[in-house]
């Protein structure tokens, strides 16, 4: 009895992480929600630009149709954020081809210059559609070689820019890279990546919510910003070769930054963010901006499911960096 108990807990858990495998914000990130506000919000709610980009990332040996699908893309009932009345208009639009990815304005923090680079494949826009409201709604099928072709990352990439054009709410979703049109089924190898997150914070102080950078082997020195984090706690940065450095969060409506060194063992790990809330005051409806530079200021990529998997930090690591202090 107990062994088979045992079995059914094992298949259970295995089947849990495959089927979450490819939402975004992922499971181990434990994010609830992405967050984009309308233009005509003051950047006090959280949103310092009202725009967030992700790129999907489709395995080289993966031939057959994809799908994007939103959940709650709407602007009003369950989840949104209300400032007043819902008056706010959200628009996603998923680019593929040349320059998708690969262009330098698509991969910066700010909606300037050429970031909607590559063919944009499909758009909409939504308002208060309470047909999507808790609800989810389907882009494409799109063929993996509508994608850009991206020799880092041996897989083709889509572009999904979700803009804040109109009013002053909070729309908070998430997506899903599907094999299917109507259900969420992942796609073997694939995984998702952007250079700034904007997010909603849970509300319960207990959880700890993660983001990975991932650090190529050309990294010296990292430099995290963070916009509107409310005092909510703190940044705990584990990796390989770190077990638990603090790190600056930001007030309200303001940024703040920390910049630190990578250190042997790092290089093409990714390093696990820990945002870790305040127990007391407990802060609710959190909303916040994240990013992280190199030396060279170029971003670098956060993937929903982390490369390399969660860093655990080995003792011999960190031992051999003190021993050569
Ligand atoms: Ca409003
Ligand atoms: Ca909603
Ligand atoms: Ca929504
Ligand atoms: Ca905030």
């Amino acid at each position: 009895m107990r062994i088979w108990t045992l079995i059914g807990f094992i298949l259970l858990t295995g089947y849990a992480r495959i089927s979450f495998a490819q939402q975004v914000p992922a499971g181990d990130e434990n994010i609830p929600f992405l967050m984009t506000f309308g233009n005509k919000a003051e950047p006090s709610w959280g949103d310092d630009d009202f725009c967030q980009t992700f790129f999907f990332l489709i395995p080289e040996s993966y031939n057959d149709p994809v799908y994007i699908r939103i959940f709650d893309p709407d602007i009003t009932g369950e989840h949104d954020e209300l400032n007043g009345i819902f008056d706010t208009e959200t628009t996603f639009e998923i680019y593929g081809g040349e320059k998708c990815q690969s262009e330098l304005d698509a991969q910066e923090t700010e909606p300037t210059g050429n970031y909607k680079s590559g063919d944009l494949l499909s758009f909409k826009s939504f308002g208060q559609d309470s047909k999507y409201d808790n609800d989810w709604y389907t882009f494409g099928p799109f063929n993996p070689t509508e994608g850009e072709w991206v020799e880092k990352w041996i897989g083709r990439v889509f572009k999904i820019i979700i803009e804040g054009v109109d009013g002053d709410d909070g729309n908070l979703y998430r997506m899903f890279l599907s094999t299917e049109q109507n259900t969420n089924k992942a796609v073997e190898g694939a995984n998702a990546f952007a250079y700034e997150y904007s997010f909603r914070m849970h509300n319960n102080p207990a959880e700890v919510s993660h983001i990975y950078p991932f650090v190529d082997d050309r990294t010296v020195t990292v430099r995290q910003s963070n916009f509107d984090w409310d005092n909510d706690g703190l940044i705990r940065i584990v990796s390989v070769a770190r077990k638990g450095q603090l790190s600056n969060v930001s007030g309200d409506d303001l940024w703040d930054e920390d910049q630190f060194q990578i250190v042997e063992g790092e290089h093409n790990t990714s390093l696990d963010m820990q945002l870790i809330k305040s127990k007391s005051p407990a802060v609710r409806n959190n909303n916040v901006v994240i990013n992280v530079r190199n030396q060279y200021n170029e971003l670098l990529p956060f993937f929903v499911i982390p490369l390399g998997g969660v860093p655990q930090y080995k003792y011999n690591i960190g031992v051999r960096k003190q021993a050569s202090k």
